[in-house]
């Protein structure tokens, strides 16, 4: 049995890019979801993983499948409906799942031959059995998967041509900040996988560098975060030689012991969620960890960043709070907390969110031609209706934003702090120059959006708004 499991590739933006920078090569990420499910599928399934972000194949010149799975994120939406269509007419079967498919199950239901939605440990065997039986339902529902269920990812499909390897060691996100969907999709419930399993795991990647998933890399509670000791020690123990990044919240900074730990185990970098200047911004997105009281942002990115690992703040534009200004206010105060990069991203109503809901109650979803507006859906573009910035004056706080954080003498200034307190300057200066050029590029990108949405995007919501964005109902599975 012959099975081809497929991330499609994202053609509007693609976070490749890699012929306009070699850095860029770094940003090239592992489809893990896709690596996961080779995981659960029994032997005698021969497996073919296609990444279309490196390249799209003639899929006709292929040999015939007897199944196909697509993955896909809400970006990636179309084109997993072209490749579907792709396979379907020549008589293969279509499965697709990910947090597409869950959160927009009536959509991806007219388009495919099966959907699964929820995480796939539980129903994939059932699934493949059902293919060789001739009698593959319309949708199965996996739910939220035991831990202990996930399976080491398949590292030996996909073994060439990456930079970067990925693992994930927990699901799931206690915090469910209103714009995101890690808790909607992978619940409230923190799981952690068995420490053995990981170390296993991480042994069995080939690249040196390494991004683990993880949303909340050490979690929030006092157990969880003795478990991540846990994890850093035995991953320090086995010397594995890897070195890698994540995703923390900001309390991955109140423990010395943790991040001497978390250091030895090989993290040179975390991705923090800042996500307002303000704490009205914070208090509108339900973002309650960086609100405790007493918090000194600053000297907790310090903290971070003595022990040689480097910290990207990621803030969000377009919050109701957010007015003239705000862009600048963000890069002086990412400026002011010390962060060596900064990702700024448009406030953007994924499905199955909170802000989803709220959104489209106000009729504020002004690109809401779904499916093909879904390409719009990287949160790099503005493609609703925010409260005090009009089309034109979003773009433009994003750029100001850009400009001042990634102006040449912020810059230097950055690179020489980091110089003088002995923390991996060049590594510093690779990756800002690297975000300095990709900035470059989206300002092209915002200029061609402008032209080709600008008037949607203008003008207030009409009737026809109103009835589209009514018809786009995504179920929310349960935390
Ligand atoms: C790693 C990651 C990335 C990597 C991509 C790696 C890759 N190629 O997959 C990078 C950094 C590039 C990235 C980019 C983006 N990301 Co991202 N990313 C993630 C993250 C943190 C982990 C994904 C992961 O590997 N999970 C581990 C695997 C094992 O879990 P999984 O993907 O859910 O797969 C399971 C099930 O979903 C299911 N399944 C999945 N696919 C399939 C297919 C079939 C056939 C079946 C049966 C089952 C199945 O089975 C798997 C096992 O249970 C998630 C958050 C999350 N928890 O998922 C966000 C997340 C997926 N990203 C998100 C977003 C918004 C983006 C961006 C659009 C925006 C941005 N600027 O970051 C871009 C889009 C890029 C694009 N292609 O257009 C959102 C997506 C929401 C949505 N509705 O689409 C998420 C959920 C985060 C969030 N805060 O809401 N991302
Ligand atoms: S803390 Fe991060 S992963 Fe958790 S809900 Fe908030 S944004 Fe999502």
């Amino acid at each position: 049995m012959r099975l081809y499991l497929v991330n499609p590739s994202n053609p509007l933006v693609s976070m490749v890019r890699v012929k306009e920078s070699r850095w860029n090569r770094y940003r090239v990420w592992k489809p893990l979801s896709l690596m996961v499910l080779a995981g659960l599928t029994p032997p005698e399934w021969d497996i073919t993983i296609v990444d279309e972000n490196r390249g799209v194949p003639d899929y006709s010149a292929m040999p015939r499948p007897d199944l196909v799975g697509i993955t896909a994120f809400t970006s990636q939406a179309n084109r997993a409906y072209e490749v579907a269509a792709c396979f379907r007419g020549l008589g293969v079967p279509v499965v697709m799942g990910g947090i597409h498919a869950t959160v927009c199950l009536d959509e991806v239901s007219e388009r495919v031959d099966a959907v699964v939605t929820g995480e796939a440990e539980g129903v994939w065997a059932k699934v493949l059995e059902d293919v060789r039986q001739g009698r593959l339902q319309r949708r199965y529902d996996g739910g939220l998967a035991e831990i202990k269920d996930v399976p080491s990812a398949r590292h030996d499909l996909l073994a060439e041509g990456y930079a970067v390897g990925a693992i994930q060691t927990t699901r799931g996100c206690p915090l469910n900040c209103s714009f995101c969907s890690v808790t909607a999709f992978n619940g409230a419930r923190y799981r952690q996988r068995a420490v053995a399993d990981v170390v296993r795991e991480f042994q069995t990647i080939r690249e040196r560098y390494v991004l683990v998933v993880d949303d909340n890399l050490v979690g929030t509670r006092p157990d969880h975060i003795e478990r991540a000791k846990d994890l850093f020690r035995a991953l320090g123990q086995a010397n594995l030689r890897k070195e890698w990044i994540a995703q923390a919240t900001i309390n991955f900074a109140d423990d010395e012991e943790l991040l001497t730990l978390a250091a030895k185990a090989g993290c040179r970098g975390v991705f923090i969620g800042f996500e307002s200047p303000t704490p009205e911004g914070l208090r509108e997105i339900g973002k309650k960890f960086n609100l405790l009281k007493g918090r000194d942002f600053r000297a907790s990115v310090r903290r971070i960043q003595r022990h040689n690992i480097l910290v990207v703040g990621s803030f969000i534009l377009g919050l109701d709070v957010d007015g003239p200004g705000t862009g600048k206010r963000i890069a002086e105060v990412a400026s002011q907390y010390g962060v060596d990069n900064l990702n700024v991203l448009f406030l953007t109503p994924l499905p199955g969110t909170r802000l989803w809901e709220e959104m489209k109650a106000d009729h504020r979803l002004a690109l809401n031609a779904f499916p093909e507006d879904w390409k719009y859906y990287t949160l790099m573009f503005p493609v609703a209706r925010y409260r005090h910035l009009s089309l034109d004056a979003i773009v433009a706080e994003m750029i100001a934003c850009n400009r001042s954080f990634y102006s040449l003498s912020r810059i230097l200034r950055r690179v020489a702090g980091s110089f003088w307190r002995r923390r991996a300057p060049l590594i510093s200066l690779v990756g800002n120059l690297s975000y300095r050029r990709n900035f470059g590029v989206d300002c092209r990108a915002y200029e061609d959006f402008k032209r080709q949405q600008g008037d949607r995007l203008r003008r207030p919501p009409g009737l026809a708004d109103v009835e589209r964005a009514g018809r786009v109902t995504p179920p929310i599975s349960k935390p």
